[in-house]
């Protein structure tokens, strides 16, 4: 008999659940348990983990309203938990919502963010612990604080775009002792370099969720259980632009959450997405959550951006100090820039080591500031330091076929020895050099921009390539 149907006075025989909650009485335990259909409680002095499969026999009995069972006979048993979570799965309510952005590629996307708002509302009814890895910017922590108002989970930062073996590994060792988890890996893991990551963290046993909007290079669907991201539907570079954070968003109003929507903007403005509509204080929380975000190791506790940004005198004060140090490097930046291409795309470079800022901004956010400055025309910028670039490209230059990711695929073939990891997206990405090479790299990134009609065309530099 389904516990959903079971009434005082049946008997139970041998029903398949799992515990769902544990709630601490005097001197015993209360359990909810869960056949994936209804819930029943029962009592008992022993302890047991929450996801932990059992076998239940007994009476069922009312105490003061709550359905109960007189426990006869009870089993420990393993492998019930995926089972029941698909029960539940496919029971729960999904709210079929407007999307916020319109167009084809949302739309293609809605399936994959009712998959992903089914799991989350899943493991919110059981109890099921919950690994929440976010990027470290105004997008990914957007994302983060819209996924937790749907689930408690252990929420941890992640300062790099790769999912590397050794963040893997903290993973798993996190994880270890829970009973079938699920890991969500929010605006990063799609690249090449997060490969073997997500390859340890899947076979570790934990259920893996990917939303992501980063070009999928890794094909991370295959090391995924949930995959989100505009690339699986749309090839286009204009899939970049759908950013992890408003998929969150999306997602937690599929679970019925609209509270979320406020932070969709936000995650926009941070990636500077047009998809929806921003406005001037959405830039400004996106720039106090990047800023806040620069100045925080991996310990990062969501509930501390949560905090800055209800707390009116902390978001102020924030929001000053980040404005002034963007302000104050600009003139920095006018000095410094230098344009080394001028054609139909130009090309400029700013070494952002001689520009004289402490943590915030930082070299990313440095190049994005002397790209503000430069005209409308197609134009590429290369913020450059020590041991890596970053590239900003604005519209008019992917339209003449210069695009991030295809050049740094083709200067990790041709110049494999000393470029290292790199990655983004066509319009903004970067790249790690060897110590001593940037120059080289510099070079050859001019060239490869100098002949970019050629390699948007069949034949050109960029075929074989796959994007
Ligand atoms: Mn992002």
């Amino acid at each position: 008999m389904s516990f959903r149907k079971a009434g005082e006075g049946d008997e139970i025989t041998d029903a398949e659940c799992i515990i769902s909650r544990r709630i601490r009485s005097r001197g015993h335990s209360i359990y909810k348990i869960t056949d994936g259909e209804g819930e029943l409680e029962f009592e008992s002095g022993s302890y047991f983990n929450i996801g932990q499969g059992l076998k239940v026999s007994g009476k069922v009995y009312n105490d003061r309203g709550f359905l109960k069972i007189d426990v006869g006979s009870l089993k420990k048993t393993d492998g019930i938990y995926p089972k029941i979570l698909q029960k539940i799965e496919n029971n729960v309510e999904i709210k079929d919502v407007p999307l916020l952005a319109s167009g084809e590629t949302m739309e293609k996307l809605k399936e994959r963010i009712h998959g992903c708002a089914r799991k989350l509302l899943t493991a919110k009814k059981t109890g099921r612990f919950c690994l929440l890895r976010f990027h470290n910017d105004a997008d990914g922590i957007s994302g983060a604080l819209a996924l937790t108002k749907i689930i408690d989970a252990y929420a941890s930062q992640q300062n790099s775009a790769t999912y590397s073996v050794f963040d893997a590994m903290r993973d798993i060792n996190t994880l270890q002792g829970e009973n079938h988890p699920l890991a969500i890996i929010l605006d990063f893991g799609c690249g090449e370099d997060s490969r073997e990551g997500l390859e340890l963290l899947k076979a570790s046993g934990a259920e893996v969720m990917v939303i992501d909007h980063h070009p999928n290079t890794g094909k991370a669907e295959e090391k995924t259980d949930v995959f989100l991201n505009p690339w699986a539907v749309n090839d286009s570079e204009s899939a970049s632009s759908y950013t992890a954070g408003y998929l969150a968003v999306e997602v937690a109003r599929a679970c019925g959450e609209f509270g979320a929507e406020p932070l969709a903007p936000v995650a926009c403005a941070g990636d500077k997405s047009t998809i929806i509509e921003i406005s001037e204080k959405d830039v400004e929380k996106a720039l106090v959550i990047d800023y806040m975000a620069t100045y925080a190791g991996f310990k990062n506790k969501l509930e501390f951006y949560k905090k800055a940004l209800d707390n009116q005198d902390l978001y102020s004060s924030v929001l000053i100090q980040a404005k002034e140090a963007l302000e104050k490097i600009t003139e920095d930046v006018k000095a410094g820039m230098k344009k080394r291409l001028d054609g139909p795309v130009s090309v400029y470079t700013i070494d952002t080591e001689r520009i004289k800022s402490r943590e915030f901004p930082g070299k990313g956010k440095i190049t994005t500031r002397c790209f503000e400055l430069v005209g409308e025309s197609p134009t590429v910028v290369l913020g450059f330091w020590n041991r890596g670039l970053s590239f900003r490209i604005n519209d008019g230059a992917v339209q003449n076929g210069v695009r991030a990711d295809r050049i740094i695929e083709i200067l990790k073939k041709e110049m494999g020895d000393f470029v290292f990891g790199g990655g983004g997206h066509a319009r903004a990405a970067s790249m790690r050099v060897r110590e001593g090479f940037v120059d080289s790299v510099l070079d050859k990134i001019i060239e490869i921009v100098k002949e970019g009609g050629e390699a948007a065309k069949p034949g050109g530099l960029a075929s074989g390539t796959n994007f």
